[in-house]
């Protein structure tokens, strides 16, 4: 358990990043204190590599680091008492990691490949969302760096049609398994209470699906180019859709109310 003289954690991000929306949430879902530092994509490296990272997000706490969103979710529960994000019972745990596996490694990238490859020819959309909330300097310093970040993005995550195209197909098919597992009506992913894989999911769908109650910074859906809303509208119709969304309006919310005096 925590106790109330330590110091908060420290969350490193970059604000439109989904990983670390997965890791935000997760911190207020067990009320973990922690104080939010923001930084300007490619500025982020210079604080997550201070903290032996790269990536964002990595969390701070006390002398420890993680560098991992999985690794901060798996902390974060077990400090405050655990049974929060993973059941204590060993089958369903295992269930619970295995389906936060799975949207880690199939579902995040392509849901940013696909929303990159839509918004990276709005410069001035992509600058926006890039400087909100970051330190006032590195805001100011954005204007020179995102014409090197937006080719450095495309480059890194080798953006073409193509390869966009891929990406939807991929997001497509795990909406299909996220459909097939809901179809016998179960309220939650695994178990039957709110776990990690419900937080893992929703928060790395949410580029393709645009939720109101979304922490990390993102375009409005009325902003963006009609062919990726029309796209969104057609994810959000699907059961995986209307699940996540669903996860956002009860989980996210509610964690946030009961737990907001507690960020920092
Ligand atoms: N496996 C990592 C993935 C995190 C990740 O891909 N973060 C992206 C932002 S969504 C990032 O930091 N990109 C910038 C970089 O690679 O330096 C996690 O779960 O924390």
């Amino acid at each position: 358990m925590i106790s109330s003289d330590t110091a908060p954690a420290i969350l490193i991000t970059i604000p439109l990043s989904h990983y670390c929306e997965k890791a935000r949430w997760a911190l207020d879902r067990v009320a973990l204190p922690y104080r939010k530092e923001p930084h300007a994509p490619l500025l982020h490296r210079l604080a997550t590599k201070r903290n032996d990272g790269g990536t964002v997000p990595v969390l701070v706490h006390e002398s420890n680091r993680f560098i991992d969103s999985t690794d901060i979710l798996v902390h974060a529960d077990a400090i405050c008492g655990g049974d929060l994000l993973y059941p204590r019972d060993a089958a369903l745990r295992r269930d619970v990691e295995r389906l936060e596996e799975y949207f880690d490694m199939e579902l995040g990238p392509h849901t940013r490949h696909w929303a990159y490859a839509q918004l990276l020819p709005q410069a001035k959309l992509v600058r926006s969302a890039w400087s909100q909330g970051v330190p006032r300097l590195e805001a100011c310093l954005l204007p020179v760096i995102t014409p090197l970040a937006r080719r450095l993005v495309r480059t890194a995550y080798k953006i073409t049609p193509e390869s966009a195209q891929h990406s939807l197909e991929r997001v497509r098919g795990v909406f299909r398994q996220v459909n097939e597992r809901l179809s016998n009506g179960r309220w939650f992913l695994a178990g039957d209470r709110f776990t990690a894989a419900d937080l893992t999911f929703a928060a790395l769908a949410a580029p393709v699906l645009f939720p109101a109650e979304y922490r990390a910074v993102h375009p409005a859906l009325d902003t963006v180019p009609a062919e990726m809303r029309e796209e969104v509208l057609r994810l959000r119709d699907t059961d995986a859709g209307r699940f996540a969304l669903r996860m956002f309006s009860q989980e996210r919310c509610s964690s946030s109310v009961a737990y907001q005096s507690q960020v920092l």
